[in-house]
């Protein structure tokens, strides 16, 4: 996928965001994607390589010794660079990407226009070098435009010295966050003649080992004294692969959008969409049981078991949400709760009442009656009260009432069945209506802008 499209995502995902994460994360993200947009609109032919580090760890000399000429003031007095300094190699018009990275005419320098000095001619066309203030700046303005512009370079070369190396001001404000950002990012440690060379290699292992920690996977480091031409050479050569390679803009805007990616995910935590089914069915079951079924319901329904339920399903929607985004969730659903109480007695209240049962009873008491006086007049033949032939007839009448009366009472059961039944599936009906339009609609409305979000992680990602 391509890397605006990959960068239109991102924004569309910060844009969902908006209100619901930390608004300054929000604004970075974006301001990051204008930038990698800007990059994308500039020249492919360079490469701009930014050169970063505490004030005094041999930035500007380093520079010197790669640029082979002295253009930028490299001095014992601290800081000595205050201004971003660039030099072009080969014929490009850079002119544009430098106004850009808001490198002043006055700091734009060509390697063509110097004379031809050692080592001359070295790095490749294309890559433009940038000297930079240091980041650790006494000085505010020179700490904001380092800061700038390695926001804005292809690649970085941080410098570090043997005695700040494991400052963790460093490794905590620059080094952890590029942790992505390994196939962009050398780490130089210079002024290594400062130090015995029997210590060198546990230095440089001792440094592995701090970089590893900010979590850069198989850190490149070089050893260099800028002042004595030692490790210059690998690192030309490091360089000079790096430009030939190309891909620089698209590998640092790749792993921005990564961390941008993995920052926004972390900040916003996860929500269940769509809602599963079984939570739905679940509230809707404990809705009916708020509710009382019928013929029992009678009066108004629970609340606060409608309250429990309704909060039961919102805590499984937010649990692992932002609290900002499960704020608006809860406060979709929950600012409703009385107007959901209100509608299901409403609507329960206007549901046929299951009421056959003096019907059933009529029809029983008839049966009874009937069976009673067949007996009565049974007896009353046998004990001679009534000649046997009326008693007789009489009870067999009766009789004939009795069964009337019992297929009677049978029908009238079976509707009351089929009746109960029916109201039973109203109520259900009912409660389905009002967790459909006041629970879930209004979560699900809420829950859209994260879908939406979802929706531009994933293709900020690469993956739709
Ligand atoms: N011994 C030794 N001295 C060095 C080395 N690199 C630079 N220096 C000296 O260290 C001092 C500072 O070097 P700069 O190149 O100005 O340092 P910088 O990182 O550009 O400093 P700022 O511009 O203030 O950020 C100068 O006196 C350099 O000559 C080195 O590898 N070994
Ligand atoms: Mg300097």
């Amino acid at each position: 996928m391509n890397l605006q499209a990959r960068l239109d995502g991102l924004r569309s995902a910060a844009d969902a965001a908006e209100g619901r994460l930390d608004q300054a994360l929000l604004d970075e993200v974006r301001a990051g994607v204008d930038r990698s947009t800007g990059r994308l609109r500039l020249s492919e032919r360079h490469t701009v390589v930014a050169i970063a580090g505490a004030t005094g760890s041999g930035k500007s000399t380093l520079f010197n010794a790669l640029a082979g000429a002295e253009l930028s003031r490299s001095g014992a007095r601290r800081p000595t660079t205050s201004t971003a300094q660039a030099l072009v190699w080969g014929d490009g018009d850079a002119d544009e990407l430098l106004t850009w990275l808001g490198v002043r005419p006055a700091d734009r320098h060509r390697r063509d226009a110097l004379p031809t000095a050692t080592p001359p001619g070295r790095l490749p066309e294309g890559l433009v070098l940038v000297d930079l203030p240091d980041h650790d700046s006494i000085e505010a303005a020179h700490h904001a435009e380092a800061r700038r512009v390695v926001e804005l370079a292809d690649v970085l070369v941080w410098v570090v010295d043997p005695q700040k190396y494991a400052d963790a001001a460093i490794h905590r404000e620059f080094l952890r966050p590029l942790a992505g950002h390994r196939a962009v990012t050398m780490v130089v440690l210079n002024h290594i003649d400062t130090v015995p060379e029997e210590r060198r290699r546990s230095m440089v292992a001792d440094l592995r080992k701090l970089l590893v920690a900010d979590g850069i996977r198989d850190p490149r480091i070089l050893a260099t004294s800028a002042r004595h031409d030692v490790g210059i050479d690998d690192l030309r050569r490091a360089i000079t692969r790096r430009v030939q390679e190309k891909q620089n803009t698209v590998l640092r805007i790749d792993a921005d959008i990564r961390a941008a990616v993995t920052r926004l995910a972390d900040a916003a935590g996860r929500a269940p969409y769509p809602v599963p089914d079984v939570w739905v069915a679940d509230l809707e079951r404990r809705l009916a049981d708020a509710a009382g079924q019928p013929p029992i319901r009678r009066g108004p329904v629970d609340r606060p078991a409608v309250d429990n339920a309704v909060r039961g399903l919102v805590d499984r929607l937010c649990g692992d949400l932002a609290p900002g985004w499960g704020r608006a969730v809860r406060a979709a659903v929950t600012q409703r709760l009385g107007d959901t109480d209100d509608r299901l007695d409403a609507e329960l209240a206007a549901l046929p009442v299951p009421a056959l049962r003096p019907a059933r009873a009529g029809a029983r008491a008839g049966v009874a009656a009937a069976v009673l006086l067949a007996l009565a007049a049974v007896a009353s033949g046998v004990t001679g009260v009534l000649p046997p032939v009326v008693a007789f007839a009489a009870a067999g009448l009766l009789g004939v009432v009795a069964i009337v009366a019992g297929l009677l009472d049978r029908g009238a059961s079976r509707r009351a069945a089929a009746h109960a039944h029916q109201v039973d599936a109203g109520c259900r009906e009912v409660v389905a209506r009002v967790v459909r339009e006041h629970v879930l609609a209004p979560a699900r409305r809420e829950l859209t802008s994260y879908a939406r979000f979802e929706r531009g992680l994933r293709s900020a990602r690469g993956q739709v």
